[in-house]
């Protein structure tokens, strides 16, 4: 069966949304990353940077958020979460990557600036200067809601699932991305997908949640 190695609120809630919308059997494992269970030596061999999500499908092993959200969308494709016509395919591609390296890379360097450099003022510097970045991302996000219901085109894809994860990780920020208008339609209708609510309310999260 495949296992979901999760904390609550992480960077598998993307995936973990993705498997309920599959509607695949699956097990969610728990790694304590306060006690240092995300750098023991078992969890390194299925992680090596000690970070969740991880994935275990058979003799596929695999981390990084989007990468096993789009091998399971490909896995799974009756589920449609992969658009098959371009230029919705191509965008697709597009979401996924700049979600994933760009936009989750700046809410990284907001929520752990110690990661990227030393001493409280240069901290500061980096949190302001992601927050000034995403700002950007999200104007970009909304313009690609102006004239679709979804990401990629009037179906949702994986590429929501992994938006709405980074949402919901900015939505304690000065400008979170809510306050956009289209932004704030899609969140909407977002929070009421099935496959969301499951993911939320198995992590114990809530909108308002403080995490
Ligand atoms: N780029 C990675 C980021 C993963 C990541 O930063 N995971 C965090 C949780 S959001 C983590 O595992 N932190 C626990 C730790 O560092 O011990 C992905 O998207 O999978």
């Amino acid at each position: 069966m495949i296992r979901l190695y999760y904390v609550p609120g992480g960077a598998n809630m993307v995936v973990h949304a993705v498997l309920e919308h599959i509607g695949t059997p699956y097990e969610l494992k728990p790694v304590n990353s306060d006690s240092g269970e995300t750098q023991s030596e078992e969890f390194l061999e299925l992680s090596p940077d000690g970070r969740v999500p991880a994935l275990v499908d058979g003799r596929v092993i695999m981390h990084e958020s989007s990468a096993i959200a789009m091998y399971l969308a490909d896995r799974f494709s009756d589920a449609g979460l992969v658009p098959d016509i371009d230029p919705d395919r191509s965008r697709y591609y597009l979401w996924m990557v700049l979600l994933g390296n760009t936009v989750e890379e700046a809410l990284l360097r907001w929520y752990h600036p110690d990661d990227y450099v030393v001493g409280a003022p240069e901290q500061a510097a980096v949190k302001l200067a992601a927050e000034v970045r995403l700002t950007e991302l999200w104007g970009r996000v909304d313009d690609a809601l102006d004239d679709r219901s979804y990401l990629t085109g009037n179906t949702m894809t994986t590429a929501d699932l992994m938006l709405f994860m980074l949402c919901f990780w900015s939505r304690r920020m000065k400008m979170p991305p809510s306050r956009w208008d289209n932004i704030s339609t899609w969140l909407q209708d977002m929070q009421d997908q099935e496959c969301i609510r499951a993911m939320m309310s198995q992590e114990g999260l809530a909108w308002g949640f403080a995490s």
